[in-house]
């Protein structure tokens, strides 16, 4: 049922060099302390494609000794705003310049579709550069009329020394979300990449030393969470942890911020959106935003509409096209067009959601298509879908991170909030209707970070992004995202003469 365009066994070529595989601090390419190294690999073959520096707690304390003298000595934070503005602009040039060699790179370590990589993951980077860079001149503090003979204003400030650790799926578009705000508001910084894609965010901090970036601005650590990214998070010398992944380690990194300097702390984690589907939808438009909602980068997706709730009234016309979409979907070489799904990051993720697959089959949940490994070779796995899912089944509350769309019915609007807020997670929620009175009682009672009305996956830079519940603390992209990054300051003058 599926198609076999690509030759899974003979690989394509990727059309790129990997050059940088060091850590990368105080502006230089370096070994890490140990010695180590780990092996990075092809998610399409599981070969190893490097082997890059394993950072460990001694390389951490190095990143973060580097990245506090840059703060308290200049020259990032002694630049001014519109010289910072001007290196993140320089920099989204060289992304653009750099454009297919980064995709290729993305697509070589991820696994991710080259068309997309190449279409969206790093154009995206250029455009969050870009919004940023827009901002680092307009971050005001305020006057404010207090009581008395005193001229009070605030003042934003840096924070100091971030701490970031990001995960896999978006290795690009994570270290943009992250680093591009941290930068913009002249902060200096410490990133640990995630151990599965470790290549793309030397490239991109070499592009941004390339841009005029000075050393200690931003310091890259490839290696493990438990060694390299728990020293992050729990080091005396940081100011603020910002930290994306899974919601166990989300809680992990919290409880080592707090347990040291009580640094602030940002989470975005993991989530179980709902994308419901009302009587009234246009069921073709629905049934192609769903099987995108779920399915899009092989389901590694924090907000992927993993929950697909449909109108009792349309739920057999919704499961039989969604089947036939999902029959539809070409699974293969992620560098080979036409593709549109590639394989699963590691073998960890694979089998999680093998796994995940088996329990649905086993809670009698009714398997409509897919259900198993794709090929012979590497991480693919069949496009699944499973309809007559129920709410307590493990499928339909655990994030399952795979190509895997579960389908439940429900009868009133009220029952369908009710159920679709019924979850530890809140990322966001989709919601199909022709009705705006639907649509606004809905957005308002769902308890999560982003509500897409007739729409999905709509991000923007200026559109804040987070969790509510155990998705997460804090906002991400917009405005949102420069307070994290701030401290604010009063300053109270007393005034000599009140009475002008
Ligand atoms: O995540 P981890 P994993 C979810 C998804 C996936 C599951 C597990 O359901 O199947 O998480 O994936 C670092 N101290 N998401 O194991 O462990 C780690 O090195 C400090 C959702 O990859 O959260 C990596 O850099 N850091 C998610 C980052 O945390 C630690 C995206 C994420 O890894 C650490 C990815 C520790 N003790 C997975 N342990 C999303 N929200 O989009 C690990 N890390």
């Amino acid at each position: 049922r599926f198609s076999t365009v690509a030759a899974l066994d003979e690989p394509i070529t990727p059309p790129v060099c990997i050059n940088y595989t060091q850590l990368l601090i105080d502006g230089k390419f370096v070994d890490a302390a140990s010695g180590k190294t780990f092996p990075t690999l092809d998610p399409r073959t599981g070969d190893v494609i490097a082997n890059v520096a394993e950072g460990d707690v001694e390389d951490i304390n190095r990143a973060v000794s580097a990245a506090r003298k840059a703060f308290d000595e200049g020259p990032w934070t002694r630049m001014t705003a519109y010289e910072r503005s001007r290196v993140l602009l320089r920099f989204a040039d060289l992304v653009e310049k750099h454009n297919d060699e980064l995709a290729a790179l993305e697509t070589w370590n991820n696994g991710k579709l080259y068309q997309q990589a190449a279409n969206l993951d790093v154009p995206t980077l250029a455009r969050l550069f870009r919004y940023y860079a827009g901002w680092t001149d307009k971050i005001h503090g305020l006057t404010v009329p207090a009581d008395g003979p005193y001229h009070a204003q605030t003042l934003h400030e840096p924070i100091g020394v971030v701490g970031q650790i990001i995960p896999w799926n978006f290795p690009l578009i994570m270290f943009a979300w992250k680093v591009g705000p941290a930068l913009a508001t002249g902060n200096t910084v410490v990133l640990k990449s995630a151990e599965q894609t470790p290549l793309t965010a030397l490239f991109a901090a070499k592009l941004l030393h390339e841009a005029g970036l000075p050393p200690g601005a931003l310091n890259i650590v490839s290696g493990y969470g438990p060694t390299a990214g728990a020293a992050l998070a729990s080091h005396m010398d940081v100011d603020k942890i910002a930290f994306t992944g899974s919601t166990n380690t989300g809680k992990i990194v919290q409880e080592l911020a707090a347990k040291s300097n009580l640094k602030p702390v940002t989470l975005e984690l993991g989530g179980k959106s709902p994308f419901i589907v009302c009587e009234d939808a246009d069921i073709d438009t629905a049934v192609e935003q769903a099987h995108s909602a779920l399915f899009f980068n092989q389901g590694q997706c924090c907000a992927a509409g993993s929950r697909t709730f449909v109108h009792e009234s349309v739920y057999d016309e919704f499961v039989e096209k969604a089947k036939a979409r999902a029959q539809r979907r070409t699974v293969g070489d992620p560098f080979q067009k036409g593709i549109e799904q590639g394989p699963q990051i590691d073998s960890d993720q694979f089998e999680k959601v093998l796994r995940y697959i088996k329990s649905g089959i086993e809670s009698n949940a009714t398997l409509e298509c897919g259900g198993d490994k794709f090929g012979s070779k590497g991480y693919y796995i069949q496009p699944t879908v499973f309809s007559n899912v129920k709410d307590d089944m493990l499928i339909a509350q655990d994030e399952i991170f795979g190509p895997v769309q579960t389908i439940l019915k429900f009868k009133n609007l009220d029952e369908v909030i009710r159920r679709a807020n019924n979850t530890r997670y809140g990322l966001a929620a989709g919601v199909f209707t022709k009705n705006i009175d639907t649509a606004n009682m809905l957005s308002r009672a769902l308890k999560v970070g982003t509500v897409w009305v007739n729409c999905f996956y709509v991000f923007d830079a200026a559109i804040p992004f987070g969790g509510y519940k155990m998705s997460g603390i804090g906002r991400e992209k917009g405005l949102n995202s420069l307070h994290n990054y701030l401290q604010v300051k009063a300053v109270v003058t007393s005034l000599k003469n009140p009475t002008w």
